[in-house]
């Protein structure tokens, strides 16, 4: 089954070349590997076309800029529609994600699973550089599992694969960060067959994150609130009925006593 890596950057990462190399080194030449670089500074521009050359040339990469737009969804969206494989797999170019993990992944594809999260909240998985950002990703894990049934070890995580179908059906419209979590939160709702394995996530060591916290607040607790009403456990349909039982018992316990006492 033919693999797509979807590679988005942000202008320009140092770190992309290494992280290619070791996809190659790992995967072989089997793999098509696509990098979508949002130039959002000029002064990035020829940086990235020398760039785009070397990387063609070295390791066959293909490469697609985007001049106008940015987005970590938009971008990853927008390499789905030019990528030619059956398996789609998000990277970044930063070297967090476990390349490792991804011959099981893909495995897991051709047995039958239709997205593959990589996990790093299971037994196994890991993150090297623990911060804030990572505490709230665990947490928002953990609502995930206790709220809704979307069975996943790791709803925030980019690094999930998806058959080419799943994604297709999906149609993800996120533009940002959160798309990781509209297409496995809209699969399950669809049906699809969703599997983890263990993933060792590594912080950036060089460069900044641009994740940007309380901007992403709204985009990820929508897809929550989608997963509740779509999919909601069993605790959620409990509250749903109990607490209007247990407001209306409330308000009405001592009008209702006190008029079945009058004569
Ligand atoms: N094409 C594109 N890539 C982006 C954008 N924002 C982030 N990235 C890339 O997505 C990857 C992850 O971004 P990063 O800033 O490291 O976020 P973090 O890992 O969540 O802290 C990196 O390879 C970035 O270059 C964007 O707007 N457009
Ligand atoms: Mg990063």
């Amino acid at each position: 089954m033919k693999l797509s890596l979807l590679i988005p950057v942000l202008n320009y990462e140092e770190a992309l070349g290494e992280t290619i190399e070791r996809l190659r080194e790992a995967l072989g030449g089997d793999v098509e590997i696509l990098v979508v670089f949002d130039v959002t500074k000029p002064e990035f521009q020829e940086q990235v076309e020398r760039l785009r050359i070397e990387l063609a040339e070295r390791f066959d990469v293909r490469s697609l800029v985007r001049l106008d737009e940015r987005g970590f969804g938009s971008g990853l969206r927008y390499a789905a529609q030019h990528a030619t494989g059956e398996a789609l797999l998000p990277i970044m170019a930063d070297l967090s994600d476990d390349v490792a993990a991804i011959p099981t992944m893909l495995q897991k594809i051709a047995d039958g699973a239709d997205v593959v999260v990589g996990a790093r909240y299971v037994e196994g998985g890991r993150i090297v550089g623990d911060t804030p950002k990572q505490r709230l990703s665990r947490w928002y894990t953990w609502l995930m599992g206790t709220l809704t049934t979307v069975k996943c070890g790791d709803a925030s995580n980019s690094f999930k694969m998806y058959r080419r179908e799943v994604w297709e059906a999906v149609e993800p419209r996120g533009q940002s960060f959160d798309l990781s979590v509209e297409l496995v939160v809209k699969a399950a709702a669809l049906g699809y067959r969703i599997d983890q394995v263990p993933a060792t996530w590594v912080n950036r060591q060089a460069g900044r994150s641009n994740f940007r916290m309380v901007g992403e607040l709204w985009n990820y607790g929508r897809w929550l609130l989608l997963a509740m009403l779509r999919l909601p456990s069993r605790w959620v349909i409990v509250a749903g009925f109990g607490l209007p039982l247990l407001v209306s018992w409330a308000v009405w316990r001592r009008p209702l006593a006190r008029a079945s006492q009058r004569p």
